[in-house]
């Protein structure tokens, strides 16, 4: 038992706390809980701002009308919209804001977009099901992160522009669709995050971010896999994205870190090219003998080396496939969710100038648990640049950005002009 009400008032003050840990109390083992994480966060909490979801409790009864007369909570609507409740709605992630026009991604600090295509897995297909899942699955998570003391809802806005329109039986005419999506999103100032996808989005993704600057870019790549040869099956496969993406002028080979390679499924060419190119390969055994801060340190150092920003590209199969079944080209031996989810919080408190999330196949998946953890990858990712302050700092790097045409379009997707009057 922690505290006997019959020697003093249970009492949470610092001070009180910490004449306790001094001695000064009676009951002299009771542990110091200001020195917990946990004691710190449940005080962070009372200082974030809440205005963002009253906004937002406001907006649903705007948009979905004011709920049943015997519903007390006077904020519940009749028809769902916004996060709650959790099981229910149409789910963009995270239940942001649907950019359907793509114009708006720019009034976002973050643009999740989709990008359904497996085209280029070379055993089990299925990613093309990879941001319908992740969506899927993010609807279960609130903005706000206990440990961190972060909620992103009020702290950054995030909206999602669903989907680039790939074409299934054409790897390069779907990296070149991809390339102007991920271009358009950088060129307006949002940070792009995608979705994947299996891997070989990595290289036109890359492509889409390098051509709006003229500065350097090195990549952070977690996996099991080296992903750096030329060609696989005679084409650009989930096998090759670092081997073009380090060809692009201004993504020097000697930035790319890949951490977590290892195991049986290392072609021997992608280590030929590693070598020749000096890339640095941190393994599964070298984060485990060097510890998560050492290897955060290690990959920062090499990946910001001479650099302007730090793309991150996160493979969910570089965690165990133990806990995620639900991935084209599983592998035992991975990293446990604890060490993944350390590795690219940390990555990305220094900035990250784009991520993308690849490899969660769905029709391989159980109860959600492989797109759940994609999920919190990138809402991982999007707290440490909200708690760091590195959110839009990929901006100043944007010196050529691209000017996409859109159509022509005027009047409502309404099918009746006028509505019915009564
Ligand atoms: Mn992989």
């Amino acid at each position: 038992m922690f505290f006997d009400r019959n020697e003093r008032t249970r009492s949470h003050h610092p001070a009180d706390l910490a004449g306790m840990a001094k001695g000064t109390e009676k009951r002299h083992h009771h542990p110091d809980l200001t020195k917990l994480a946990g004691w710190k966060a449940m005080r962070k909490e009372a200082e974030l701002p809440e205005g963002r979801w009253d906004e937002e409790r406001r907006w649903a009864l705007r948009m979905g009308l004011t709920g049943a007369d015997t519903i007390e909570d006077k904020s519940i609507p009749t028809f769902a919209r916004g996060e709650l409740p959790h099981y229910a709605g149409i789910n963009t992630f995270l239940k942001a804001p649907y950019a359907e026009d793509v114009l708006e991604v720019s009034h976002y600090d973050a643009t999740v977009l989709g990008i359904p295509f497996d085209g280029g897995t070379t055993y089990r297909a299925g990613t093309r099901f990879g941001p319908q899942g992740v969506r899927k699955i993010s609807a279960l998570y609130t903005p706000y992160n206990y440990e961190i003391g972060v909620d992103l809802r009020e702290q950054m806005t995030l909206c999602d522009a669903g989907d680039v329109f790939t074409i299934p039986a054409n790897i390069e005419k779907s990296f070149d669709q991809i390339s102007r999506a991920v271009s358009h999103v950088f060129s307006s100032g949002s940070l792009p995050i995608m979705i994947g996808g299996d891997h070989s989005i990595g290289f036109p993704c890359v492509r889409g971010i390098a051509e709006c600057t003229s500065k350097k870019i090195g990549i952070v790549h977690f996996d099991r896999h080296a992903d750096i040869q030329e060609k696989d099956l005679d084409e650009r496969m989930h096998t090759t994205p670092w081997f073009h993406s380090t060809n692009l002028p201004n993504v020097p080979a000697k930035n790319l870190v890949q951490i977590g390679i290892g195991g049986w499924q290392v072609p021997r060419e992608a280590v030929k090219v590693a070598r020749e190119r000096e890339t640095n390969i941190i393994t599964m055994g070298d984060m485990e003998k060097m510890g998560i801060d050492k290897t955060i340190e290690m990959a920062l150092e090499m990946a910001w080396d001479g650099v302007d920003m730090v793309y991150m590209s996160f493979d969910i199969d570089s965690i165990d496939c133990g806990f995620v079944p639900g991935t084209g080209w599983p592998e035992p031996g991975g990293f446990l969710p604890r060490e993944a989810l350390a590795l690219a919080s940390g990555i990305a408190a220094e900035g990250i100038c784009g991520m993308e999330l690849v490899e969660v196949a769905p029709p391989y998946d159980v109860s959600d648990i492989t797109a759940l953890m994609g999920t919190r990858v990138i809402v991982d990712v999007l707290g440490a640049l909200v708690a760091n302050g590195k959110l839009g700092e990929h901006r100043k790097h944007i010196d050529k950005p691209v000017k996409i045409p859109h159509g022509e379009f005027e009047g409502k997707r309404w099918s009746n002009a006028e509505p019915h009057k009564f």
